[in-house]
């Protein structure tokens, strides 16, 4: 071995020469290409490496110190973590960014190409997955002890390409070529069951005993991933769970001759963690998904009592040193799962066992939406679980005893709390069943906590309202500033100094640098350059050339009628024939950009998407418009086209039905780079506007009252477009083939939606916010002013960091304290 280097140095340090030979070393080595023959992927791949194992020195020294001080951990469950591009992010949050480049440089590689290799793990849908990607990134930031548990999934969510203006969907084929960020654990492998029978009986000394005898075993393997935090020695763990065939089933099958069974029993066994289901907000009530969710709790549930058994011989304390916090409901199925585990592994005593759950599970809720609350027949749930169905039953008995001794005679309310809904099929209520079996309640908003407490769980918090809580949503500002916006970050840095990635709050500093004319004068050279950058990539990816001197108008977010793409279509309508009345109309120069995907079997979704191209075609192509107006649908949006996207908004488009969006988090992220915001008074949108200002922040639309009061006195939306002469142009033209060429039949579907029932009062909104586009069109016109009002959100944002978040929780949940990695050796030593 060469002595030069210490093993440290090799695979933790940093200057530009060590890097460059880690790097060569890992193309040889793990690679196994020589440089004449190595593609732009491998040079990605062997830098991946070198970056890797730098976090993994974080990793085994956090990992020892929380082993040798046994520490009170969290455990995060989440059935989706919606990473985007590690790569980048490991540089900036190591802190390595420029040595790296330059090394690169160096050897005649260009790091922004092997940037680009990237294929991201899209292991999520929207808003809850991207939002657990943020808080692991705050926990590592926070050195909190943290392991988040969740699915190796080998698709994620789908690419999307447009043909004709409609939504395609593409497998997500991320692994490949491999991944060079986890490490593969073939030691970490448990057993789940599946199906089969509940067997009870007495044993010799009189126990009473159960026994389940599932009849289909599947393994779950654990895959890691480091998370390091920024500017700290610290790294914590994401482990994700792939699902295997247990090879002695197969065997049995083989044994008998049946070799086809036994492959296909493999293939079934396998299907659990192949695809991630692509329906957010939406109930599709399938048996894979459950089988899903069960699996990937269990194997987290089984890893945290082997973690907690090499300290500790019995399972008493389990409670004290993990909590396990429930990424909304898709994980709840592990309130009875370990109760079986402490019960039927363990023999251990009902009483006690519910005690240690109890304690150990809190319980997040991340949608008011009916439709998206978890409901599992019983008899489905039986099938697959049928120990976990009798463990439920137990548990709603139990409640249901509690229930009546404190409400005796309300037979209405015991039934509106039962675990079980009568109604119908029968059917498991998984929000209940987490209330019931965790200490910790809370929402994502003050709005959204409210409407839990008040209407949605309502009877839980006459029952127990010390469980309630609220945490707002927060989003990193290491991913979503630093990397997504270098030039932003840097003139911030320039300004105030660096401490403000580590503690948002110091933006505040900027806000007298609001009134400084050569500040705003740098301010808007940035934004001209950021959005330079975005319109080339809108002309690459679209096709369509837009003016980044226009008003950069977005909403990117995944399609939904209740966040109301619709809406923001209908103001481009009225613009629109506003120029065909008069072409000589003043109006101000407009990119309206679109991103988002759409659940593949939600067809009004994709409906509005093809909408959204069919009016651009249009417009776009209208000469009477001369490219003041310019409609653009960016493909396929997910982390890395976000980072694109958010630090180029002029305007952020948050137009939700108020009531609707739990939290949202692209709002934040748009506002944090330096975007006004255009909102409804719905989910975090309302602490938004009281941070930055209501004068800097476009508020209009109904409030949550307003629309219940509108939906009790009998809304008829038909009035709306017989009384306004815009709307009722609007509605006929959608209706006429004007944008479908003419086709008369392609809209209508929506079109009568609008008209006939608009169950997301997009019509009963219109007229206030065409009013107040109005007011932004004016705004943006003083570029001065506008200036301001973009410093002012940016120096207004910090308390939507998820480090703020993450604290509140620690503070307010979890009970759990930051812990520095000891003996370290670097040149983060603290
Ligand atoms: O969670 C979102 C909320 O809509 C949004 O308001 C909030 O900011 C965010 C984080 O708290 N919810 C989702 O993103 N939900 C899902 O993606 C989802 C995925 C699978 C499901 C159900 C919902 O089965």
């Amino acid at each position: 071995m060469n002595d030069t280097f210490t093993s440290n140095e090799i695979h933790g340090g940093t200057s530009t020469e060590v890097l460059k030979r880690s790097f060569l070393d890992n193309l040889s080595y793990r690679q196994a290409k020589f440089p004449a023959v190595a593609t732009t992927y491998d040079h990605y791949m062997a830098l991946a490496y070198t970056v890797r194992d730098r976090i993994m020195q974080h990793w085994l020294q956090s990992a020892s110190t929380y082993y040798e001080q046994s520490v009170r951990s969290l455990c995060y469950l989440s059935a989706e973590f919606l990473l985007g591009p590690h790569l980048g992010n490991n540089l900036v949050n190591l802190g390595m960014e420029s040595e790296t480049r330059q090394a690169m440089l160096e050897l005649g590689l260009d790091l922004d190409r092997l940037l680009a290799e990237e294929e991201e793990p899209g292991l999520g849908n929207g808003g809850l997955g991207r939002l657990a990607a943020c808080y692991l990134d705050s926990l590592a930031s926070l050195q909190i002890p943290a392991i988040g548990y969740g699915i190796r999934y080998e698709f994620g969510i789908f690419d999307q390409e447009l043909k004709d203006g409609w939504q395609v969907e593409r497998t997500d084929k991320w692994l490949r070529y491999g991944n060079p960020w986890e490490v593969a654990r073939p030691e970490i492998t448990f057993t789940v069951g599946f199906g089969g029978s509940v067997r009870e009986q007495v044993d010799s000394a009189g126990n009473y005993q159960v026994e389940w005898v599932p009849d289909r075993h599947v393994m779950g393997m654990a895959y890691d991933t480091l998370i390091g935090g920024y500017g700290v020695p610290t790294a914590n763990l994401l482990r994700l769970w792939q699902a295997q065939a247990s090879e002695s089933f197969d065997f049995q099958l083989f044994n008998v001759g049946d070799y086809q069974g036994a492959v296909l029993e493999k293939i079934a066994s396998e299907n659990i963690s192949k695809v991630l289901y692509p329906n957010d907000e939406a109930l599709q009530g399938k048996v894979l998904r459950l089988q899903q969710q069960y699996f990937f709790t269990s194997c987290a549930l089984q890893d945290m009592i082997r973690i907690y058994l090499q300290r500790s011989s019995q399972l008493g304390n389990l409670h004290e040193k993990f909590t396990v916090q429930l990424n909304d409901t898709h994980p709840a199925i592990g309130v009875a799962e370990l109760m079986r585990l402490l019960i039927d592994q363990h023999a251990m005593p009902w009483e006690l066992a519910w005690e240690i759950t109890r304690r150990t599970f809190a319980y997040t809720n991340h949608t008011l939406l009916p439709e998206a609350l978890e409901r599992w027949s019983v008899e489905l749930l039986g099938r697959l679980l049928p120990r976990h169905l009798q463990i439920i039953l137990e548990i709603n008995r139990r409640h249901l005893e509690g229930v009546r001794k404190r409400y005796p005679g309300d037979e209405e309310r015991a039934s509106r709390l039962s675990l079980i809904e009568e109604q119908g099929s029968r059917a498991v209520r998984m929000a209940h069943l987490a209330c019931v079996g965790s200490y910790s309640i809370n929402g994502v908003a003050e709005l959204h906590s409210r409407l839990l407490r008040d209407e949605v769980l309502r009877d839980f918090h006459d029952l127990t309202p010390e469980k309630f809580h609220n945490v707002t949503n927060g989003v990193t500002p290491r991913r979503f500033m630093l990397l997504a916006n270098p030039r932003l970050s840097a003139l911030i840095t320039h300004a105030i100094g660096d401490g403000w990635i580590r503690d948002l709050d110091q933006l505040h500093r900027l806000e007298p640098l609001a009134d400084d004319a050569a500040f705003r004068a740098e301010w808007r050279v940035v934004k001209r350059a950021v959005k330079e950058d975005l319109a080339e990539k809108v002309q690459q990816r679209t096709g369509i050339s837009v003016d980044p001197e226009s008003l950069f108008d977005v909403q990117v977010k995944r399609f939904h009628e209740y966040k109301r793409q619709h809406l923001n279509l209908l103001h481009i309508l009225s613009l629109y024939f506003q120029i065909k009345d008069n072409p000589a109309a003043d109006v101000t120069p407009r990119t309206f950009l679109f991103a988002g995907k759409a659940a593949p079997g939600y067809q009004m979704a994709k409906l509005i998407i093809k909408l959204i191209n069919s009016v651009g075609e249009v417009v776009n192509g209208d000469s009477d418009v001369n490219g003041r107006l310019r409609v653009a649908f960016f493909p396929d949006f997910n982390v890395k086209n976000g980072q694109w996207i958010y630090p180029a908004a002029d305007l952020s488009e948050q137009i939700s039905t108020a009531g609707k969006e739990a939290s949202g988090t692209g709002n934040m992220k748009l506002s944090m780079n330096g975007a006004l915001t255009i909102g409804t008074l719905d989910g975090a949108n309302i602490e938004i506007r009281d941070h930055v200002g209501p004068e800097n922040f476009f508020c209009f639309g109904m409030t949550v009252e307003e629309v219940a009061s509108l939906q009790a006195a009998g809304y008829d939306p038909g009035s709306l477009v017989r009384d306004n002469a815009d709307l009722s142009r609007i509605m006929h033209r959608l209706s006429d083939g004007t944008f479908s060429r003419g086709d008369t039949e392609l809209f209508r579907p929506l079109v009568e939606n609008l008209q006939y029932h608009d169950p997301f009062f997009v019509l009963a909104d219109f007229s206030s916010y065409v009013e107040r586009q109005r007011e932004v069109s004016a705004a943006f016109q003083d570029r001065e002013v506008w200036t301001q009002k973009s410093i002012l959100n940016v120096a207004r944002m910090g308390h939507f960091s998820s480090d703020r978040s993450i604290r509140d929780y620690c503070r307010e949940i979890w009970q759990i304290d930051a812990i520095q990695p000891n003996g370290f050796n670097s040149k983060f030593k603290p």
